[in-house]
């Protein structure tokens, strides 16, 4: 990775007549040219007083950017403009012609998806080769398939009573709520974007979105997308900053009419506070988890090895489904154990720009030394660390072991926090006890996602049945779908991200009765 030049105002990336100050990133034989500016009101423009957020690569520690940090005030200009764009030119735009353009969009990142993957993979640590299949490629297909949604929102007509002799006509309509306020976190920074924004934009809004201030780099890159496929300036807004100063802006600002935020629970609460107090705004809250993963010793074992693997470690653990714990049947327990570890120590760590690189680093250094004390609280606790545990000794940046702990019990401080990072977390069950296992994978505030391994259907279903989470895998993990309705019970929040369920969190009912 080496940057290039710093990119002065006026300066242009190819092709595009869009000007922005920013800096050329050079790494996996490409020079990309990225903005660190704030997106408003189409333009790329400073913060107040010229206020900037360093940006750190993780997998060097050293200094990437200096990105554009938000202000109340320029907050108030994305909101702003956002609310102008809404009562004005987006107006002007057809359903059928927002489908166009969130098409065209689509194909922009498509062209743009290795630049786009490489900037990812260096902000956010993610491995290139999954930054290019998921945090892109799930990215660009949430954007294609709420494309399709544009011209198919529609109401019904009810049969009320009749008031006679007259006739009665009632029918509803869907309609945008107007101004949405989007923040996200670090995980998959474009993709926690995309699913948001398809379906806030697919619905008719406008928008203003704060990405997570560690890997802010693709919302900036994507903004620039924007301006290529032809959005009307103040349609997508991009404000750079810091959540407790430019994320509660936007939390409290009356001309926002609702909020999609996905984070932590905690806060979540402050959100759901200050969306209440400030204007009522609707919101939606995707929020942390702890998904059990229970592996019953009738399954496949090898895929049942090969998934549980992935439940824990896809994406270094930031992962916001991942398996919180796994329950092992006692049969089958030591041999799993086993086998996790023996595929560890062949799993390759390093540069996540690397094709060969399975594991990268953690996003950032505050995250990075909340993984070691989770650790250390696990082995204080009493759970039986069998593999990592620390960081990769010798090493800059946040590099991470992937962690096995066994012999976890409930009142551990680690079966019930969520770590968000590469470690596993074994407990063992009897076969014969079903119901105490589905008690202990219950026990959670949390209910985002969980998993079953078994070959038995009526095993399968019953968990099913039984599981308190908002998403459910038997015999597979990790398999979302833009197509399939995402989020979580308890508190892991409310409101769903993907699938038609998503587009009704930014559409409202009106309800016309006419009488004839
Ligand atoms: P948070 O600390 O909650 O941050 C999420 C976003 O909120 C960031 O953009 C953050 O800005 C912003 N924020 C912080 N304080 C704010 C405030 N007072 N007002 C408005 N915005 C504020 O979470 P995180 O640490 O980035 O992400 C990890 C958490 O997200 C985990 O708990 C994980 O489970 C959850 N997560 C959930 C899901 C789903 S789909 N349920 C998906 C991914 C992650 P800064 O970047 O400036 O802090």
């Amino acid at each position: 990775v080496e940057i290039v030049k710093t990119l002065r105002e006026g300066s242009s990336s190819e092709g595009s007549k869009v000007h922005f100050d920013g800096f050329v990133l050079k790494a996996n034989k490409k020079e990309i040219p990225i903005p660190t500016q704030l997106f408003i009101n189409g333009q790329f423009v400073d913060a107040e007083q010229r206020r900037v957020l360093d940006n750190i690569n993780p997998t060097n520690e050293e200094l990437l950017c200096r990105v554009a940090c938000a202000s109340r005030s320029d907050v108030d200009k994305a909101a702003t403009a956002a609310h102008n764009a809404f009562y004005g030119a987006w107006r002007q735009v057809s359903a059928r012609q927002r489908g166009q353009l969130i098409l065209k969009l689509a194909d922009l990142m498509e062209q743009h998806k290795e630049e786009l993957a490489t900037i990812e993979s260096v902000d956010s640590g993610a491995v290139y080769t999954l930054a290019l299949k998921t945090h892109i490629g799930m990215s660009i297909d949430a954007w294609r398939y709420f494309a399709g949604w544009c011209d198919k929102i529609q109401g019904n007509t009810i049969p009320v009573n009749p008031a006679r002799p007259n006739n009665v006509l009632t029918f509803t309509k869907k309609e945008p709520l107007g101004v949405v306020g989007l923040i996200t976190p670090w995980n998959y920074p474009l993709m926690m974007l995309s699913w948001k924004m398809a379906a806030c934009i697919a619905a008719g809004n406008t928008c203003l979105i704060k990405p997570a201030q560690t890997c802010p780099l693709t919302a900036l890159k994507f903004a620039e997308l924007t301006v290529k496929a032809g959005f009307p300036p103040g349609v997508i807004n991009i404000v750079t900053g810091k959540g407790s100063e430019a994320g509660q802006a936007i939390l409290e600002h009356p001309l926002i009419r609702k909020l999609g935020f996905t984070g932590s629970t905690e806060i979540g609460k402050t959100v759901m506070r200050a969306c209440a107090e400030s204007n009522l705004k609707k919101c939606s809250l995707e929020l942390g988890g702890k998904s059990p993963l229970v592996i019953f010793a009738d399954c496949d074992f090898e895929k049942a090895v090969k998934y549980g693997m992935s439940s824990v470690f896809f994406n270094k653990g930031e992962n916001c489904i991942a398996a919180g714990r796994l329950f092992v049947e006692d049969r089958i327990h030591d041999e799993f154990v086993r086998r996790v570890v023996k595929d560890l120590r062949s799993m390759v760590i390093g540069d996540p720009l690397q094709r060969s690189t399975a594991h990268g680093p953690q996003n950032h250094r505050a995250h990075f030394e909340k993984l070691i004390e989770f650790c250390e609280r696990g082995v204080q606790d009493g759970a039986t660390l069998v593999y990592g545990g620390k960081p990769v000794p010798n090493t800059k940046g946040y590099f991470f072991q992937p962690t096995v702990f066994t012999n976890v019990e409930d009142h551990m401080f680690i079966a019930q926090e969520e770590s968000f990072g590469p470690i596993m977390l074994i407990t063992k069950f009897h076969g014969s006890d079903i119901e105490s296992v589905m008690r202990r994978a219950n026990r959670s505030e949390y209910g985002l996602a969980s998993g079953v391994f078994t070959k038995d259907i009526a095993k399968a279903l019953a968990f099913a049945d039984n599981i308190e989470a908002g998403t459910v895998f038997v015999n597979v993990y990790n398999k979302t779908d833009v197509a399939a309705p995402f989020g979580g019970f308890k508190q892991s929040g409310f409101g769903k991200d993907l699938g038609q369920e998503a587009l009704n969190e930014y559409l409202k009912t009106k309800c016309v009765t006419i009488e004839y």
